[in-house]
């Protein structure tokens, strides 16, 4: 913290600019330590990981099932029992509205039953969905529409929300690819990014009502009896959140305002004297997108 001269020009729009000594300003570690959210990037990565010490990190994995181990930088999820394969998912994190999932893995069938997928848990069961690249000869695994047979799809919990692509789920078996899958609960759009290459290849849209932030992500690799796998050479889960830009403050030496700036912005929000007030950032016009950093500066008069 150090004393400074601050001009004070936009902090009350009625009033002339003007420089006033003797104020001071806080700024972000004072800030995270008063328990308000400052400055945070966009991009927040959720879990992450390789799989190259050969040791399942507990920390990150919860797994169970016949079998998963980690070996050769890879997690390998295997159905080795019917009806009582390998499974493997993430311990919950904090909710998250936008995600993108990065993902490397092989998907491997022990026969014409297969439902290899990642599954995404959301804070209501609601919203639960799934990407899976599924073949079965079984009709109803693919909702008896013979134009979802072996179809990569993505499913929000019943065969009317099911959506299926024209890709071939087998035409993506037995070698590595890297899948994207992107996710925003607000506006309930999946997009799948199916060779990592940039360009969208499939989307599907969730109804309302089934909208709802993620908070837990499972990898599965059942198939009808067993010899399926499921490898996954990496692992990357991102938060694509906006920064918080809104808080609360209390001071009791006015006159005190936040100030909120990103990259090319500084927008001002005056707090009345003597009160607990709320801010926000993007009510006071700051455009806020992700992957934006933005920093919020508290000033106030020094006794
Ligand atoms: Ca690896
Ligand atoms: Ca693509």
């Amino acid at each position: 913290m150090k004393k400074t001269k601050v001009a004070v020009n936009d902090m009350f729009k009625n009033k002339p600019p003007r420089v006033v000594h003797g104020y001071w300003f806080i700024a972000l570690p004072v800030l995270l330590a008063l328990g308000i959210n400052g400055r945070a990037n966009a991009e927040t990565v959720l879990i992450q990981d390789d799989f190259n010490n050969g040791v399942i990190n507990t920390n990150k994995w919860i797994t169970g099932g016949s079998d998963v181990t980690e070996h050769d930088g890879i997690l390998d999820i295997q159905q080795n029992v019917t009806d009582a394969g390998g499974w493997a998912k993430t311990f919950k994190f904090t909710s998250t509205k936008k995600l993108r999932l990065e993902v490397e893995h092989t998907m491997h069938p022990g026969g014409d039953y297969y439902f290899p997928n990642f599954g995404f848990e959301a804070t209501d069961k609601a919203g639960n969905f799934g990407v899976s690249w599924q073949r079965s000869d079984n009709g109803p695994d693919y909702c008896d529409n013979p134009n979802w047979y072996n179809k990569v799809m993505v499913g929000f919990g019943s065969c009317s929300d099911n959506f299926a692509s024209t890709l071939a789920s087998s035409d993506y078996y037995d070698r590595p690819i890297k899948s994207i899958i992107t996710y925003d609960s607000s506006t309930g759009k999946v997009e799948l990014d199916v060779d990592g290459d940039g360009t969208i290849d499939f989307s599907a849209t969730a109804p309302a009502g089934k909208r709802f932030p993620i908070k837990q992500v499972s990898i599965g690799g059942y198939g009808w009896w067993t010899g399926h796998y499921h490898q996954i050479d990496s692992f990357m889960l991102v938060s694509l959140d906006n920064p918080i830009v809104k808080g609360t403050v209390a001071w009791t030496k006015p006159p005190y305002s936040v100030q909120c700036k990103n990259n090319t912005t500084v927008k001002s929000v005056s707090i009345p004297q003597n009160k607990k007030a709320q801010y926000d950032c993007e009510k006071a016009g700051l455009v806020v997108n992700s992957g934006d950093d933005v920093s919020v500066t508290i000033r106030g008069k020094k006794d």
